[in-house]
C-alpha cells in the first residue's frame, strides 16, 4: 500500500528512473508489507564464549532473493558472525584470521580497550594473516558489536555481511531479566541493503530497498508468552529506524549503547541510528498463543534530514538520485513478525522497577572543552554538498597519518557537537562511553540519559556530552571519532585522537641529555632546540608517528640553537632525530 501511494506521488520521470534502478526491489518491498510473505524463520547466530574467540573472515554466498546467489562476507560463515558472549572482567583473546582476499580490520564497537586492540583503520589485517588482540573486558554488561573499519572499506565490507553482535554479561548483575539466548533474549541486527540488478551488493547509493533482520528477509520469530528481551542493533550502512510494535503497545527500554539505564523507561518508539543499540523488554504475557504482531519501523515519523525520513534537504536542495525513488524512505514497514508461542520454563514475568543509579560524570573540574563541527565541502560541489557531501569534521577529512586531537590520560572533557549540514549524522567515538549533558540546551530524554557511544546529531543541533579518557594511552596509535553513516565515514568524515600519558610526556622527560633542551614542547609553532654542539654539525630529521620523514624547512640554525617551524604540521606526536658524528639521539616532539 505504502509504496503505491509513494510511487503515485513521484514525478513521471523520477518514477521511471526509480523503476529502472530498482524494478525488482520494489517488488521485494511489496513482499515485506504483506503477511503472506513473512515466511522465513529468523536466523539466530550461534554463540562463542570462553576466553579465546576464533573468528575467520571468509567469503560466502547467500540467497536473499530466489534465483540469485549473492556473494557475501561473513565471520565463521556465509554472513554476519557468531554472537560473542563475554563476561565482564574476563581476560580474552580474539584470533581474527582474514581470508577474504583483501585487507580488513575488526573494530569492537563500544569497547573500552587500548587503541592497538581497538580494530580501527590502523590495525590492518592483511589477507591470509591473523590478528590477535588480548585484553580485559572492562565494559558494563550490554550489547556491543563487531564490524570492519578499514580505510575506505567499511561500507562495502559491512554491506557484504560483516557484522556480529557481542553480549557482555556481568555475573554480579542482581536484576531478574531475560538472559537465555535464543529463548527469551534475542539478538536483532536490523539492516537494509542495496543490490544491483544481478543481486550483487551495491554501495554508495540510496537504493537500500531490501529489509532484513539477522540477514533474514521477511523473517518471523516465535516468542514465548512472557517478557522477552530484544537486543536491537542498527547494522545498516545509512538508514535510521523508528522502531515500534504494530499494535502500538508500550515496551520498556532497559539499556542503551553502554549498558543498563538507571531504570526501565516505558515508551512505544525508539529511534535507532546506525551503530546504536538498545535493549527492550516486550511483554507477551497477555497475548493468546498464535497471535501475530510485527516489529516495525515507523519511517514516516523520522524527522526531515534523517536518512530514512521522507525528505532530506529542502525543495531546492534535493538529496541525491535514488533517495526519493526508494519506497522505504518516509514509509512505515515491517521488520519482523512475532508469533506468540508457549512460555518457556521459569519465565521472567515482571519488569524491574529500578536498576542501579549510574555513576555519571559530574561537570566539575573539567580538563578540556572541545568542539566537533560537521560541515559540507561546498567549494567543489556547491550547495548540493549539504545533502550529498563530502562532509567534513572541523573542516578536515580523515588522514591515516595525522592526528586531529591530542588528549591526556585522565582528562575529563566536555565535547560540543554541531551540525551545519542538512543531513543528520550519527557521531561515534571509540574508547569511551559518554553521558549526554544536553541537546539544544535541554536535558536529554531517558533513552539518551545512560551510557552512549553513538549520538545522532540533527541538522542545526547542538549536543554536549561529557566523558573521561581513562586506562589507556598510546603515543602512536590513535582512536577514531566519526560519522557512523558508513558512506560518509569512508569519504573521510572521521578524525583521530591520541591519548597521551602525561607522566611520560612532561617536558623534563623529553630532555634526554644534559646538553640538549627543546622548548616549548608541546608547541604550536616552533620548537627550539638548544645544544652545546655547533648546530651546523647536527643533522636534524623529523618523522611523523608512522615513521615518515617530514620536510622541516624552514629550519633555522643559529649558534647553539635550531628552530623547527611546525606551523604546517597536524597536531600529534613527532619524532626528532639528531645526528652528530656517529651519535644519534631521538626525542619525542608534540605539536598541539
Ligand atoms: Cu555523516
Amino acid at each position: 500500500m505504502v509504496q503505491c501511494s509513494r510511487l503515485s506521488s513521484m514525478s513521471y520521470t523520477k518514477m521511471v528512473k526509480g523503476i529502472i534502478h530498482s524494478l525488482s526491489v520494489v517488488c521485494i518491498f511489496m513482499g515485506t508489507t504483506s503477511t503472506a510473505f513473512s515466511q522465513n524463520p529468523l536466523y539466530i547466530p550461534d554463540t562463542l564464549s570462553g576466553n579465546v574467540f576464533n573468528l575467520t573472515v571468509q567469503k560466502g554466498t547467500k540467497t536473499f532473493v530466489t534465483g540469485f546467489n549473492t556473494p557475501t562476507f561473513g565471520y565463521n560463515g556465509n554472513i554476519l558472525g557468531p554472537t560473542l558472549l563475554i563476561n565482564k572482567n574476563d581476560s580474552i583473546t580474539l584470533n581474527v584470521t582474514n581470508t577474504i582476499g583483501t585487507s580488513t580490520t575488526v573494530h569492537w564497537h563500544g569497547f573500552h580497550v587500548a587503541p592497538q586492540y581497538d580494530g580501527g583503520p590502523h590495525q590492518i589485517i592483511p589477507n591470509n594473516s591473523t590478528w590477535s588482540p588480548s585484553f580485559r573486558m572492562l565494559n558494563n554488561a550490554g550489547t556491543y558489536w563487531y564490524h570492519p573499519h578499514g580505510e575506505n572499506k567499511t561500507e562495502i565490507q559491512v554491506s557484504k555481511g560483516l557484522a556480529g553482535m557481542i553480549i557482555v554479561r556481568d555475573k554480579t548483575e542482581p536484576f531478574v531479566l531475560p538472559r537465555t539466548y535464543g529463548v527469551d533474549d534475542f539478538p536483532l541486527i536490523l539492516q537494509t541493503k542495496a543490490f544491483d540488478i544481478l543481486y550483487q551488493v551495491a554501495t554508495a547509493n540510496h537504493e537500500d530497498t531490501l529489509v532484513m533482520v539477522n540477514a533474514t528477509v521477511d523473517p518471523f520469530l516465535k516468542v514465548p508468552q512472557q517478557i522477552v528481551r530484544l537486543r536491537l542493533l542498527n547494522g545498516s550502512t545509512d538508514r535510521s529506524f523508528m522502531v515500534g510494535l504494530s499494535d502500538n503497545r508500550a515496551f520498556h527500554i532497559i539499556a542503551t549503547d553502554g549498558g543498563l539505564l538507571s531504570a526501565p523507561y516505558q515508551t512505544n518508539r525508539i529511534r535507532l541510528s546506525t551503530g546504536e543499540r538498545v535493549e527492550i523488554l516486550v511483554d507477551f504475557k497477555n497475548d493468546t498463543i498464535g497471535k501475530q504482531l510485527y516489529l516495525k519501523s515507523y519511517g514516516s515519523e523520522l524527522s526531515r534530514g534523517i536518512i530514512g525520513a521522507d525528505s532530506v534537504g529542502t525543495s531546492l536542495i534535493v538529496i541525491g538520485e535514488g533517495y526519493h525513488a526508494n519506497p522505504l524512505n518516509g514509509a512505515d514497514f515491517n521488520l519482523l513478525r512475532l508469533d506468540v508461542g508457549s512460555p518457556s520454563s521459569n519465565p521472567v514475568n515482571s519488569v524491574p522497577v529500578k536498576f542501579n543509579d549510574l555513576e555519571l560524570f559530574d561537570t566539575s573540574n573539567v580538563d578540556a572543552y572541545r568542539h566537533i563541527h560537521f560541515s559540507s565541502d561546498t567549494s567543489g560541489f556547491g550547495s548540493q554538498a549539504n545533502v550529498d557531501g563530502p562532509f567534513k569534521i572541523n573542516g578536515k577529512s580523515f588522514h591515516m597519518d595525522s592526528v586531529n586531537i591530542i588528549t591526556y590520560l585522565g582528562s575529563k572533557e566536555i565535547w560540543t557537537l554541531t551540525n551545519s549540514t542538512m543531513v543528520a549524522h550519527p557521531f561515534h567515538i571509540h574508547d569511551i562511553q559518554f553521558n549526554v549533558l544536553d541537546i539544544n540546551g535541554q536535558k536529554p530524554t531517558p533513552e539518551y540519559s545512560g551510557w552512549k557511544d553513538v549520538m545522532l546529531v540533527m541538522p542545526g543541533d547542538t549536543i554536549r556530552f561529557i566523558t573521561q579518557f581513562t586506562n589507556f594511552s598510546n603515543k602512536i596509535v590513535p582512536y577514531m571519532f566519526h560519522c557512523h553513516l558508513l558512506h560518509h565515514e569512508d569519504e573521510g568524515m572521521m578524525g583521530s585522537f591520541l591519548v597521551l600519558d602525561t607522566n611520560m610526556t612532561r617536558i623534563k622527560d623529553l630532555t634526554f641529555a644534559e646538553n640538549i633542551h627543546i622548548y616549548p614542547n608541546p608547541s604550536t609553532q616552533i620548537w627550539t632546540i638548544s645544544t652545546t654542539v655547533t648546530s651546523n654539525e647536527c643533522k636534524v630529521e623529523v618523522f611523523d608517528a608512522f615513521g615518515k620523514l617530514l620536510d622541516t624547512n624552514p629550519l633555522i640554525r643559529d649558534v647553539g640553537t635550531i628552530e623547527i617551524n611546525n606551523s604546517s604540521f597536524q597536531p600529534g606526536v613527532y619524532i626528532l632525530r639528531l645526528q652528530y658524528g656517529h651519535t644519534f639521539k631521538t626525542i619525542k616532539l608534540i605539536k598541539n
